[in-house]
């Protein structure tokens, strides 16, 4: 007797409608958002290997090729990105992590959709639950989507491989930010240990993603914060890199995210902005707090989403009035919050 359970009874908070999935299923293809980064990355390792391990057939295709930063994954899991007029492979069901939505994926996602494969979503993103995924595995409380994969292992009552701990791992640090950020509770934590344990060297992965820029990041570095500013009473601070940094950062692998670091660090700051200037002229606004302004909001209300102290958006506007638009934004929640923005 099979019970087909209808997929909106399915409980997306539970991993047990995507482990069904695996089981019913031989061949996958796992995939993520444009300019994919460590928890996107991670969970995919560590999804690759469970996979593999089960004997499925697994192939991981991403809107963008590995950038230097994470090269080292491919000494034990092999990564593909589209290339224009090659096939997607053949796969029954195709599994986005760390984004719930087709058009997160760029050309790849069009792609995607015209090959018709059963979607499964893993997540931890505000709303996931409700994205292209016809069966899901969303928790908003988790510190990465690499910890949710981390799950799956679990639930399957096997030991993380070696490759699949440092997918894991490498998902933990780069969403918590080396525990640094508010998401780093103690089930982070704890997962942190279990990996060392399971033989994750964590010095040594420090040094392959951040101790190994190249030295032009020196410049890059020092030209955005140079243009940085500080805003409303010095509780917004933002930075900008119009295009031509933005392709420098790009020939040079560089992590713009550490540009809002030093603005993060300073005494009063509420919201960090970083903006960039893509090459079809649109603004990919990013959005970081430190305290309690909730960011998934502001970037809900320009088009965009995240968590509520790291979310994004991409913006259809000259890069002047996209920082006007967002400051416009950042003061009405600094006011709803009761905070001084300043003349
Ligand atoms: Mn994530």
């Amino acid at each position: 007797l099979v019970v087909h359970v209808p997929i909106a009874d399915a409980d997306s908070s539970t991993p047990r409608p995507i482990l069904d999935l695996i089981a019913a299923h031989q061949s996958f293809v796992l995939s993520g958002h444009e300019n994919p980064d460590g928890d996107c990355l991670g969970a995919q390792v560590a999804l690759y290997h469970l996979l593999h391990g089960l004997g499925k057939r697994v192939a991981i295709v991403n809107p963008d090729p590995l950038t230097r930063t994470y090269d080292f994954l491919a000494r034990h899991t092999p990564f593909s990105s589209l290339r224009p007029g090659a096939p997607l492979p053949a796969a029954e069901v195709l599994v986005l992590l760390d984004c719930a939505w087709l058009s997160r994926l760029g050309k790849l996602g069009e792609r995607f959709a015209a090959a018709r494969n059963k979607i499964a979503v893993i997540d931890h993103h505000v709303g996931s639950e409700r994205g292209d995924g016809s069966v899901a595995y969303v928790d908003h409380e988790a510190p990465a989507t690499g910890s949710l994969v981390h799950d799956l292992w679990q639930a399957l009552g096997r030991a993380l491989t070696p490759p699949a701990a440092e997918g894991v791992m490498l998902s933990l640090v780069a969403d918590t930010g080396w525990f640094r950020y508010s998401n780093t509770d103690a089930r982070a934590l704890k997962l942190a240990g279990q990996l060392v344990e399971a033989g994750v060297d964590a010095c040594a992965l420090y040094d392959r993603l951040h101790r190994r820029n190249q030295p032009d990041s020196v410049e890059i570095l020092g030209t955005a914060l140079i243009g940085a500013r500080l805003r409303l009473d010095g509780r917004f601070g933002y930075a900008c890199l119009d295009r031509a940094l933005v392709e420098r950062a790009a020939r040079a692998d560089f992590d713009t995210d550490v540009v809002m670091e030093p603005l993060r660090s300073l005494d009063r700051i509420e919201v960090v902005a970083l903006f960039k200037e893509r090459q079809d002229g649109a603004i990919k606004l990013s959005l970081r707090a430190k305290g309690g302004i909730d960011v998934h909001a502001i970037a809900a209300q320009l088009g965009g989403g995240g968590h509520k102290k790291a979310a994004g958006a991409t913006l259809r506007l000259p890069i002047a009035q996209a920082i006007t638009a967002v400051e416009q934004k950042v003061r009405e929640a600094l006011q709803a919050a009761g905070m001084s923005v300043g003349p």
